[in-house]
């Protein structure tokens, strides 16, 4: 059944928010998050990289069900000053680099069939809360995220989206970070497919390999199956001063490069054991 707050009477808001009608929810669906949530926490307990797992104590999301948005943004905004905000699903660039800009998640607010537990292409409240809502509270993340919605309406402005874009799935969606204890997985993306938890970790068919800002850029993506290629971070900190310069003169270096296909590794690449 679906919720009145999906099928507002009025006009659509020009930033696209909508209620969250958590209330509206029904036990079916709370029910699917609920093991999506405890089957994740098991894969996730040593592959997600600490500050995750931290950031979902902290949330307090764990126990019973679909978060509801108003309780969830009382802990984030005293944390770093971010909240969610509920969309009816995938906004236009632009709308979703302001929310970014201004610190705001756009969060879908539908969850999932059960005949999709195990993968979906769009986002839904799983992938979004759970794989993306960890690291709002993390200082160092939440600022690369607001910076990224920054940098995403410059590079609309300069036409550069799409080199951009590659660093966002690279990092935010499918990043891997090298930890004491090893490798980590901090992806959103990653994050909430059971699947890809294992295999992003375990599996040793993809490359795994330093991060590089101008390489990614370059890098294309798949959305229709597991990444060929992960890039490894050394720290929250690297990403936010690797992506702090003005990235112009960037988008023109990279304006006479061709495109690296998504399996393809370069005799300049590190691989990461
Ligand atoms: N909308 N709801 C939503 N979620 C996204 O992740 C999203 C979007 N609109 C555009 C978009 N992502 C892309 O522009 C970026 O990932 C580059
Ligand atoms: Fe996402």
């Amino acid at each position: 059944m679906k919720r009145a707050g999906s099928a507002s009477p009025e006009a659509p808001r020009p930033d696209w928010t909508i209620e969250q009608d958590w209330d509206g929810f029904t036990p079916a669906e709370h029910g699917l998050w609920r093991r999506l949530f405890s089957r994740q926490a098991r894969v996730l307990a040593r592959r997600a990289v600490s500050e995750f797992l931290a950031g979902l104590e902290r949330l307090g999301i764990a126990a019973e069900g679909i978060p509801d948005f108003r309780r969830l943004n009382d802990v984030l905004d005293r944390a770093t000053g971010w909240r969610v905000v509920a969309v009816p699903g995938l906004v236009p660039d632009e709308v979703f680099f302001e929310h970014l800009a201004n610190r705001r998640f756009p969060a879908t607010c539908f969850i999932r069939r059960p005949d999709q537990v195990d993968y979906i292409e769009e986002p839904d409240i799983f992938h979004d809360i759970y794989g993306h809502a960890p690291l709002l509270v993390h200082p160092v993340f939440a600022d690369y995220l607001q910076t990224y919605g920054q940098g995403g309406l410059k590079a609309l402005r300069l036409g550069s989206l799409s080199n951009l874009a590659r660093l966002y799935w690279y990092t935010v969606e499918f990043g891997l970070i090298h930890t004491a204890d090893g490798l980590r997985l901090y992806g959103s993306g990653i994050a909430s497919s059971k699947g890809e938890s294992i295999y992003c970790l375990d599996d040793p068919r993809p490359n795994r390999l330093a991060f590089d800002l101008l390489r990614i850029m370059r890098t294309n993506y798949r959305i229709d199956a597991y990444q060929e290629t992960y890039f490894v971070i050394d720290s929250f900190d690297q990403l936010f001063e690797a992506t702090r310069p003005d990235f112009a003169p960037y988008y023109r270096m990279l304006a006479g490069l061709p495109d690296i296909a998504p399996a393809e590794v370069l005799p300049t690449d590190r691989a990461i054991p």
